[in-house]
């Protein structure tokens, strides 16, 4: 057997899904096509990814004593349960269990033990998986990972889909690298339709400034009037394009425990529960140090929180769910009575709005948002 199959093996059997080899030649083309989508502004405010499009494309430049790395990919696919009511929040499937970084990295460190045993030697290797300056779906579709889809994921071989994460192992192996696979999307152009936001564009980029997993996750600031009613229920990250992609109609459940949802927050969250969060100290604790959900903070959990309230409260199903409807509104109220942040208080006063009751915003409550022309526009809503 040789060592390329007997790593496939070896990664196989501890859950990984995929395995491809990568070289370290520089990514020419990748880094063009990166480039092209920093130029038309679809980054964001995400400014590491503007540093250095030279170094997220130069594997070479990684890890010295490098000679080629393991690609890898594993399923953190989930069901959701039901629908658990208005006044819960989805949760984007690769969030609903441990934060993956660490969990990936103790399990490429894994794979290299069991490689040192097979090879009979010590090896040169470092683990990697997003947190690293290499444009990882570049590299995997140019290894043949997978190829990218219109939504931009990289969709695997065999209806394998796409609800996967891509991780690295650099060694100092000299093994051959793996060609592109060839696969396409057709005239199917689901994803972009199906995407609340118009985020996808025909020509199969996201531009982040319009992505609700973006806007939820790493957006430091508030979110825009004309998008709040677009994340619908989206409280952490958005996985529509996903879901409606035929290519993930049977995608593979994943092999590891610490993905499963009973790990960490689940696939829906009490938002209730959330907006009574009052400080970071009581957030770090809700949280710990090993939930995705953390990554945005107190802040941004609970202005996204806010938001989906807010749609839940304009939802005219609602208006008959007397009990919920009673408790979101009965939290929002409380809940600008006691905030601090005027960002916060502004989208909570957006949320009670967005009910069909007038008489829920009172001029004491305006009296906290301190943008003028913000009061200005919520004025309407009271009598
Ligand atoms: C920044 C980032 C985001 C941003 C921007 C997303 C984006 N599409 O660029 C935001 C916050 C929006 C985001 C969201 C998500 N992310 Co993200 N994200 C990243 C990160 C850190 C960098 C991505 C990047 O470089 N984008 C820049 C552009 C240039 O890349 P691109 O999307 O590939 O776009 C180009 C291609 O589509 C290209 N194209 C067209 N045809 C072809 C053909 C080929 C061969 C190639 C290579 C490209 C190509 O045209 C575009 C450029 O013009 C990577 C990890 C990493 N270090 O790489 C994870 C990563 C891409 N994210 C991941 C995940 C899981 C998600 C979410 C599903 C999470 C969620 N449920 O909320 C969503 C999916 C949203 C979406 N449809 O993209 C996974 C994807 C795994 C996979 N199977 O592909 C990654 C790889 C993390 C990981 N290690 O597993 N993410
Ligand atoms: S993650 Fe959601 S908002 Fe972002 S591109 Fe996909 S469907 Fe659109
Ligand atoms: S939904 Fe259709 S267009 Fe979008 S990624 Fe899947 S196959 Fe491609």
């Amino acid at each position: 057997m040789s060592s390329k199959q007997a790593i496939v093996e070896i990664a196989q059997s501890l859950g990984f899904e995929r395995t491809v080899i990568g070289s370290i030649e520089p990514m020419d083309a990748e880094r063009k096509q990166y480039e092209r989508w920093l130029e038309q502004g679809y980054a964001a405010g995400m400014e590491y990814l503007k540093r250095n499009p030279h170094f997220r494309t130069s594997p070479q430049l990684l890890y010295p004593n490098s000679r080629s790395a393991i690609i890898v990919s594993v399923s953190y696919f989930t069901q959701p349960p039901p629908d658990p009511g208005p006044r819960f929040g989805r949760v984007a499937r690769y969030a609903v269990g441990l934060d993956y970084h660490p969990v990936i990295r103790a399990r490429l460190r894994e794979l290299k033990s069991r490689i040192e045993e097979k090879l009979g030697r010590p090896l040169i290797a470092k683990a990697f998986t997003d947190d690293v300056a290499l444009y990882e779906q570049g590299y995997a579709a140019r290894h043949g990972l997978g190829f990218s889809g219109k939504n931009t994921m990289i969709i695997g071989p065999k209806l394998s889909g796409s609800y996967y994460f891509i991780a690295e192992l650099f060694t100092d192996l000299d093994l051959d690298a793996d060609e592109p696979y060839i696969g396409t999307c057709g005239s199917c152009f689901r994803c972009g339709d199906a995407c609340p936001t118009d985020a996808i564009t025909s020509a199969g980029e996201v531009d982040a400034n319009l992505c609700i997993s973006y806007l939820t996750i790493e957006n430091k600031g508030e979110i825009p009037f004309r998008l709040r009613s677009k994340i619908g229920r989206w409280v952490f990250g958005c996985d529509i394009c996903q879901e409606v992609c035929p290519y993930n109609q049977r995608p593979p459940e994943s092999p590891w425990r610490e993905f499963q949802p009973s790990s960490g927050s689940g696939h829906y969250i009490d938002l209730c529960e959330l907006i009574s969060i009052e400080n970071d100290i009581e957030f770090k604790l809700r949280f710990g140090d090993s939930s995705p959900l953390r990554r945005p903070r107190r802040f941004g959990l609970l202005r996204n929180a806010l938001v989906v309230l807010g749609n839940s409260l304009s939802r005219s199903e609602l208006q008959d769910a007397v009990v919920d409807r009673l408790h979101i509104i009965e939290s929002l109220q409380s809940f600008v009575s006691r905030e601090e942040n005027p960002v916060l208080i502004e989208h909570a006063i957006w949320a009670l709005a967005q009910s069909a009751d007038s008489t829920l915003i009172s001029g004491a409550m305006l009296d906290r948002v301190v943008d003028p022309a913000i009061r200005d526009k919520f004025s309407e809503y009271i009598i």
